[in-house]
């Protein structure tokens, strides 16, 4: 086999692009099977974390980001709500809890909080770890001092997607940068959080441009714990509601690459999996996905119920990572 397309299992290795390329001008079977041999070498692949969404504060978001349902430059029909109340929160834990869920994510339709805003969000955060579920939070940018804060409060991940190649990403969003997304990510790992980072695909980006996101995410160091591979959910008023819909193959690629640049992360199958039927779902996990969103609901739009997950686990014999 070439050297250059041989996985290195360490997480030091700086990646190319044109090694990333060449991974996913693989054969799809070497490509699974290289996918597979390294998942195997460090999870058990049989077992797939779960994690329950919330949308604690939802629309009316500044940013100009086109996909996103929650812009307040879209007109979605999503509408602007109140931060959620603890209680609401704590409820919403508690069942995910009981359904199985072992990370409970609360998303905000924020360009970032403000400082007044931040304070209940650390108060959910205490909460919600006080019930024994991995905590996860996504806000948007943090400014000086607010990551420590969130260390503080008890938070186990921060999630913030780099969503696309850098020289995609002007295409997507003009109202923040990519250095500003890389700067969050860089705060989160100054003060030990560990990281939730990956992207959406499926937003006319190239393949070349996949695997520079890819490039992006696995040359982080270290890696995110956390690598999100969403498909974008179209949504009507935004600017990519029509987008050429991708290949479902060149998706499974995607997870697959992710998987063998990125061996020890969660590499978790997130947007679109509504959309997906069992067969496609089973080439995702196949192809080294070990995470999902668990429960109906992402932020504004639907996720398979946790009944369909769990009659879909049954049937590949997959367990809910404890
Ligand atoms: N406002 C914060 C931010 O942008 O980081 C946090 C919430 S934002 C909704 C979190 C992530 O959801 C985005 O980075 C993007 O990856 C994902 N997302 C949003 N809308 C999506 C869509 N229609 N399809 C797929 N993923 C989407
Ligand atoms: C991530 O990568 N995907 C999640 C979570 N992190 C916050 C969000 C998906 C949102 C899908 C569109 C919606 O429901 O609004
Ligand atoms: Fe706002 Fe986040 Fe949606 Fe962008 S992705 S518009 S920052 S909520």
């Amino acid at each position: 086999m070439n050297d250059m397309l041989t996985p290195e299992l360490t997480a030091t290795k700086r990646w190319t692009v044109a090694e990333i390329e060449a991974l996913f001008a693989l054969p799809f079977s070497d490509l699974l099977f290289q996918a597979q041999t390294v998942h195997r070498a460090h999870f058990d692949p049989n077992e797939v974390q779960v994690s329950t969404l919330l949308s604690i504060k939802t629309g009316g978001c500044s940013e100009d980001c086109g996909y996103c349902s929650q812009s307040k430059r879209h007109h979605t029909g999503v509408e602007q709500e109140n931060l959620l109340e603890l209680e609401t929160v704590v409820e919403k834990a508690r069942a995910a809890k009981e359904k199985g869920a072992t990370r409970f994510c609360m998303g905000a339709a924020w360009r970032g909080p403000k400082q007044k805003e931040l304070g209940p969000v650390l108060d959910m955060i205490s909460a919600v770890r006080a019930l024994g579920l991995e905590t996860c939070v996504t806000l948007g940018m943090l400014k000086e001092g607010q990551a420590e804060q969130l260390r503080e409060a008890g938070l186990d991940y921060y999630n913030h997607n780099l969503d696309t190649a850098p020289e995609y990403y002007g295409e997507v969003v003009t109202t923040h940068t990519y250095q500003d997304r890389l700067d969050t990510l860089d705060q989160v790992r100054g003060v030990g959080i560990k990281v939730c980072s990956g992207g959406i695909v499926g937003m006319g980006e190239s393949r070349t441009h996949r695997a520079s996101l890819i490039a992006q995410l696995a040359n982080l160091n270290p890696p995110p714990e956390s690598v999100p591979i969403n498909m974008l959910v179209q949504v009507k008023g935004t600017p990519l509601d029509g987008a050429k819909a991708l290949d479902p193959i060149e998706f499974v690629r995607t997870v697959a690459v992710a998987r063998i640049t990125m061996p020890k992360s969660l590499v978790r199958l997130s947007a679109g999996r509504e959309q997906m039927d069992g067969p496609l779902q089973a080439l995702c996990f196949q192809a080294g996905a070990n995470s999902v969103f668990y429960g109906e609901k992402l932020l504004t739009t639907a996720n398979p119920s946790a009944e369909s997950d769990l009659d879909l686990f049954g049937k590949l014999g997959i367990r809910v990572m404890a």
